[in-house]
């Protein structure tokens, strides 16, 4: 088994529960087939995201009691800072209370109707922050992007010649640039630094600034050290140190590689915008002190992103993601290559080739994975991205139909990876069983997390 055992010890615990099939079959009808809707206490492995749901170290633990609760001046915030100064070498640092609320702020100043941000490929909410500020978000993944079954170390790049593109013809309405380290939309795979050296470059002839989602960046990191020629005797933070050295900000959800319950922050050089942004952060979030948070909050997050770049700790985490990758590969389920750093993605189109996208066949993955093994996953797929094209009324389908098996970090075992790819290989095997969903009830913003469906 290629598999380093896990850099850490367990002392505590949580028990989880095991249900029965009838009671998932009830479950899932209660919940309208959306996994989103399930109580989490029957849910034996919850991989639904690796966001917010890091275990915490002794470490961090102890920083929580160590919490200053006072409104200004908190020693937690100062530690939060001068640590993400530290390891961006940003000047000005704004908590928030998690990414979301930082992508609003940003782009409630930075957008307007007309605008256009470019990305490798946006999040849902970062898309929906953008839009919802009547900006246009534009998608330019590499090609090799959307080929699932091809290996190729940095997928996560974005296409530097589009970009240049649409800089030029389009320049002044392009109020920032954006790139998602890793690209968690496109499979969770990292950027590497030559692609970010070139959409730098590119930003700065055309004098618009540049910053990077880096809500996974130490994963992005831990990859370029491993796969980019130059960077194999240099540490995961100085990687990241000339990575950030080439954008003028980034904001940062401290759920992921901030392993963190909770938090976010916004990172940058230019004083007047830092300035704007924390007069709105006054009115929506609390003093530029807290940002949403309490102080205990902003302690554990401190700590957490200094264990983040802990190679040990990398190298056990991106080995975890790639044990079950592999697993399910060897085995002939269809997966994005090569394994992501946060995630293995279950192409669900050929998995279920005989449900179309219509018919949500990533949807209907998550329900099999539910019924049959008490597994939570998420579709990054139709029901997430589909859309009526405005001029011709029809559907828009995505590229790609996704599942997402995201791995909390430092929460589940070996033995738990194990499980779950035995039960999706079990799947794999009866998957013509498996039946299409039909939407029952949308709303009208990113339906997927309170849509309701039936089985077809
Ligand atoms: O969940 P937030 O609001 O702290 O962060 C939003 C967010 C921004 N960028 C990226 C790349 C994300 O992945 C992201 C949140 N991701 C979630 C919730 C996920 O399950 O992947």
């Amino acid at each position: 088994m290629k598999f380093p055992a896990e850099p850490f010890k367990i002392k505590v615990v949580e028990r989880i529960q095991t249900t029965t099939r009838q009671i998932r079959e009830r479950l899932l009808k209660e919940a309208g087939f959306n996994i989103f809707g399930i109580p989490a206490e029957f849910i034996y492995v919850d991989l639904l995201t690796d966001s917010g749901t890091s275990a915490l170290s002794d470490n961090q633990w102890a920083g929580l009691m160590l919490g200053d609760e006072s409104y200004a001046g908190s020693r937690n915030f100062y530690h939060l800072e001068k640590t993400v100064q530290d390891l961006t070498g940003y000047k000005y640092v704004i908590p928030t209370h998690q990414g979301r609320v930082a992508e609003n702020l940003l782009f409630s100043i930075l957008c307007s109707p007309g605008k256009i941000v470019p990305n490798n490929t946006h999040f849902d909410t970062t898309r929906a922050n953008v839009k919802a500020n009547g900006a246009r978000a534009l998608d330019l993944p590499v090609a090799e992007a959307l080929d699932p079954a091809l290996e190729h170390p940095f997928k996560g790049n974005m296409d530097v010649v589009a970009l240049g593109e649409v800089l030029r013809k389009e320049r002044a309405n392009i109020p920032l640039v954006a790139c998602t380290v890793t690209n968690n939309s496109a499979g969770g795979q990292p950027v590497s630094m030559e692609n970010i050296r070139a959409i730098s470059k590119l930003c700065r002839r055309y004098e618009v600034p540049f910053f990077l989602d880096s809500a996974r960046y130490a994963e992005n990191c831990y990859f370029i050290r491993e796969r980019e020629s130059g960077y194999r005797n240099k540490s995961v933070k100085e990687i990241a140190r000339e990575m950030f050295s080439y954008t003028d900000g980034t904001w940062m959800s401290c759920k992921k590689d901030g392993l963190a319950n909770i938090g976010g922050f916004i990172g940058l050089n230019d004083e007047e915008l830092a300035n704007r942004l924390k007069q709105k952060l006054i009115l929506i979030e609390g003093f530029p002190h807290y940002g949403g948070l309490a102080g205990r909050d902003l302690e554990a997050v401190a700590r957490g992103l200094v264990e983040a770049v802990d190679e040990d700790y990398l190298r056990y985490r991106t080995a975890q993601v790639r044990y079950l990758a592999d697993s399910l590969d060897r085995g002939g389920v269809p997966i994005v290559k090569p394994a992501g750093g946060h995630a293995v993605f279950i192409d669900a189109s050929h998995f279920a080739p005989h449900i179309p996208q219509s018919r949500f066949p990533a949807q209907a993955l998550t329900v099999a994975f539910y019924r049959e093994a008490g597994i939570r996953s998420v579709e990054i797929g139709s029901l997430m991205f589909a859309e009526k094209d405005p001029e011709t009324g029809k559907m828009r389908y995505p590229g790609l139909e996704l599942v997402r098996l995201a791995i909390p970090r430092r929460v589940y075992t070996t033995m738990h990876i194990h499980y779950v790819a035995e039960s999706i290989l079990k799947i794999f095997r009866k998957r013509e069983k498996i039946r299409g969903l039909r939407i029952v009830y949308e709303a009208p913003i990113l339906r997927h997390f309170t849509a309701r469906m039936e089985e077809i």
